[in-house]
């Protein structure tokens, strides 16, 4: 770009700064960081205005002195610089002064850092798993209740090139999962982090929780919500293709509502128990594997079943989809190791593995007519 036209472009941007600038500077500015809803939450805060303010003190006195010293010391003026060589007055005081301030500020940052990593005694524990991309919690203390929870359909939708949803449309767009992690109100909550696949994040700013979710580690953290609400973050790792769709819902709610919604969950996972015992007919079966399918397995293989060739196999016409029953079940319940395909017999439950193969190989062209029933998964 020639030096003329740069020239021409920043004074534009200048003008549209100075028009724009009142109005931005009266509309709801929310630049700073939100104080949250826990303990720690609110430590995080306090320590960051304390540094802002130590930083714009340090600031406004350094170029107050510059500034100062340039009008005032100017050569045109006649003056001559100064001499503070081997000045040991000086050195101390620009020693002492920046030492004080780092004191000031590590104190409470080792409190808040050593208050942060005390998860002891714990009300409540979750294990929490990052998986290319969504999220699975555990409530170990709690027997049955572990789901998965992803993107909600409504941003999966629009997310997609060439939807056609105006994407501002969609309510908490990227930010909504189908299904929430739960927790009450004004109780410990241990987090045991970790991942099946790569590094992932969980990340909750209200609750002032941000620990790597690392394959083979467990790192722990913890909360104590004191307010009910629902709460957003996001996985704050770059985790793959679908990183920025991998949403946290967290929703704190009172105690016996916590209960109730415990009770709901486990009534569930009896019902889906029950399931996997259960013989289907040809009809139920593809109707719960296409359920499956779009919701775990189209984002590769395509809603049509066509894939993204070369890197996701189509399949429609797929040797192994169209193959042997044995090879089919192998691959979805224990994945292709050094593959983006999963391991899914910890994600699925028996039902909806035979359901979701049933449902491929005979949709999307494929006409094996075979019947794969939750019994025949190991
Ligand atoms: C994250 C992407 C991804 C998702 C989601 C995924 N797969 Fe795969 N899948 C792959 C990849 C990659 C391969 C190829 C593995 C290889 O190199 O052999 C594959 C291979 C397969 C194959 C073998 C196809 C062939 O002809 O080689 C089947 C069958 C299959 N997947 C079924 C499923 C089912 C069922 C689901 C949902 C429950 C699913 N996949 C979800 C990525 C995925
Ligand atoms: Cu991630």
């Amino acid at each position: 770009m020639s030096a003329s036209k740069t020239i021409k472009m920043l004074s534009r941007l200048l003008c549209a700064a100075l028009l724009l600038g009142p109005a931005v500077a009266f509309a709801d500015f929310e630049l700073n960081l939100s104080p949250g809803v826990t303990e720690v939450s609110q430590m995080q805060y306090d320590l960051h205005m304390l540094v802002l303010w130590i930083c714009t003190i340090a600031g406004i006195g350094v170029f107050g002195v510059m500034i100062y010293s340039i009008i005032n010391h100017r050569k045109s003026k006649g003056a001559k610089a100064a001499q503070f060589h081997e000045s040991t007055t000086v050195e101390v005081i620009w020693t002492v002064i920046p030492f004080v301030i780092l004191v000031a500020i590590a104190v409470p940052a080792t409190k808040g850092l050593l208050f942060m990593e005390d998860s002891s005694n714990p009300d409540i524990n979750i294990k929490v798993t990052g998986i290319q991309w969504k999220w699975e919690y555990d409530y170990i203390d709690e027997q049955g209740v572990r789901f998965l929870s992803q993107l909600d359909e409504k941003s999966e939708k629009a997310r997609k090139l060439n939807s056609g949803v105006d994407v501002t449309s969609v309510d908490n767009y990227l930010l909504d999962v189908d299904k929430p992690m739960v927790v009450p109100v004004n109780k410990r909550v241990r987090l045991l982090i970790t991942a099946t696949d790569v590094i992932h994040a969980w990340w909750v700013p209200a609750v002032g929780v941000k620990r790597d979710a690392i394959p083979g580690f467990v790192n722990e953290s913890w909360f104590k919500a004191t307010e009910p609400g629902v709460y957003r973050g996001q996985c704050a790792e770059l985790c793959g293709k679908d990183h920025g769709f991998m949403p946290i819902v967290l929703k704190v709610v009172s105690e016996a509502d916590y209960a109730s919604w415990i009770k709901e969950q486990q009534a569930s996972a009896g019902a889906a128990a029950a399931e996997d015992t259960k013989t289907f007919t040809m009809d139920e079966l593809m109707a719960k594997g296409k359920a499956v399918y779009d919701k775990s397995c189209a984002a590769c293989h395509g809603v049509t079943g066509a894939g993204i060739p070369p890197v996701f196999p189509a399949i429609t016409g797929s040797k192994i989809a169209t193959g042997d029953k044995a090879g089919h079940i192998d691959i979805v319940v224990n994945g292709k190791k050094g593959t983006a395909m999963a391991a899914y017999k910890s994600q699925l439950s028996k039902a909806e593995i035979a359901a979701v193969i049933t449902y491929e190989r005979n949709a999307f062209g494929n006409k094996t007519g075979d019947m794969v029933q939750p019994s025949e998964i190991k």
